[in-house]
């Protein structure tokens, strides 16, 4: 059987408050169900995160039943998690259960399957940090559940620490072994790992569109297809769609030329690209950049810019670091002036003051104080 995977539709978000960008995300959405349907997916999993609010606006909502719509005409059943996104912080019933209770998808559970041909799903809702040693042991009593099913997922809505360190609330070391397929939603990025201690892969096809910590990028976005017929599930991961953006640096000097390259560039989509302008240059003057660069709304959807004034070397920040581990042992490396302090600082110190356990933080730094190990 063929399984679609999706997760972190955050329907309803429109970047930069456009009408055309949330229209977008419907566009990705739908293109994906239509794969889906068209490819002989046997079921879909929304692994948390359905709509961007914890109360959707009238369109993606619309949008979300349309779809469950067209599934249930052609007999795919749907199932899903809550993901942060679709819990209310007020005490409220999930939007998302309008569905479950309409007969039109299906909320999983940890202790009960839900069945489709050979296949058995379980699945568990997004918790928090705080509440993670029941979620785990939650996650063990359904893999007890799901002894005597051929083929077993298991669906979450969690960050991995495995592959975020700061992120994550939860290890691989603590899931359960006995599944064959971990259908994961949260990180927005395409994920793909296999650990050894898991009984099949584990995925996390990221958002559909880019979400509003992931900045200006040149990213594929997608879903994946999952072919649980095998002994081994086997991924096959679905590039989608959607409206192009992508970043420049342009040299002040020769500004012009610059616009009229990126304004080439943005010809070639089908769909006007967003653009991310940085203006390289000595001695900038802003008002120069911007009579520039107003020509960019002929080509593109929308543009922010940024001066990147070669007098200063202050660095600001409007999109999140490549690789944020790293971008924070750079930085500590910078203020500390030792390479050595900011990898104690960071690995050993931080993920115990971050837990807010003062004495276990107090009881690293005095040991290696001890140790003599680190030194200014
Ligand atoms: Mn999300």
């Amino acid at each position: 059987m063929l399984v679609a995977h999706l997760a972190d539709l955050h329907l309803g978000y429109a970047q930069f408050n456009l009408e055309e960008r949330e229209e977008d995300v419907y566009e990705t959405f739908n293109e994906a169900i239509d794969i889906s349907i068209k490819e002989g997916a046997g079921l879909v999993i929304l692994a948390g995160d359905l709509f961007h609010t914890p109360r959707p606006n009238g369109k993606a909502v619309i949008t979300l039943a349309n779809a469950l719509k067209k599934l249930k005409e052609k007999q795919i059943p749907v199932v899903f998690v809550l993901g942060e996104h679709d819990i209310s912080r007020l005490r409220d019933v999930p939007f998302a259960f309008v569905f479950s209770n309409l007969g039109l998808m299906k909320r999983l559970k940890a202790e009960e399957p839900f069945v489709v041909g050979d296949v058995a799903v379980f699945g568990a809702d997004k918790e928090r940090r705080g509440n993670i040693d029941a979620l785990i042991e939650k996650l063990h009593n359904a893999e007890q559940a799901a002894k005597g099913f051929k083929k077993r997922i298991l669906v979450m809505h969690q960050g991995l620490t495995d592959l975020n360190k700061f992120a994550g609330e939860i290890n691989a070391d603590d899931l359960p072994s006995g599944f064959n397929y971990y259908a994961l939603g949260h990180y927005h990025d395409h994920q793909e790992k296999r650990f050894a201690n898991l009984g099949g892969p584990l995925v996390y096809p990221g958002s559909l569109d880019l979400t509003p910590s992931e900045g200006i990028k040149e990213v594929e976005k997608g879903f994946a297809l999952v072919d649980m017929s095998g002994e081994e599930a086997k991924t096959h991961w679905i590039p989608l769609h959607r409206r192009a953006q992508f970043s420049v640096r342009l040299d002040y000097g020769t500004l012009a030329d610059g616009v009229e390259k990126v304004m080439q560039k943005a010809a070639g989509f089908a769909k006007k690209p967003v653009v991310r302008v940085e203006v390289a240059g000595r001695g900038i003057d802003s008002r120069a950049i911007a009579a520039n660069l107003v020509r960019l709304n002929e080509a593109c959807l929308h543009y922010v810019w940024q001066p990147l004034d070669e007098q200063s070397d202050v660095r600001v920040y409007d999109e999140r670091p490549q690789d944020m581990d790293q971008e924070l042992l750079r930085l500590s490396a910078d203020a500390l002036k030792s390479e050595e302090l900011a990898a104690f600082a960071v690995r050993d110190l931080l993920p115990a003051a971050s837990e807010g356990d003062a004495s276990k933080a107090l009881e690293i730094a005095w040991e290696a104080f001890k140790k003599r190990s680190v030194r200014p």
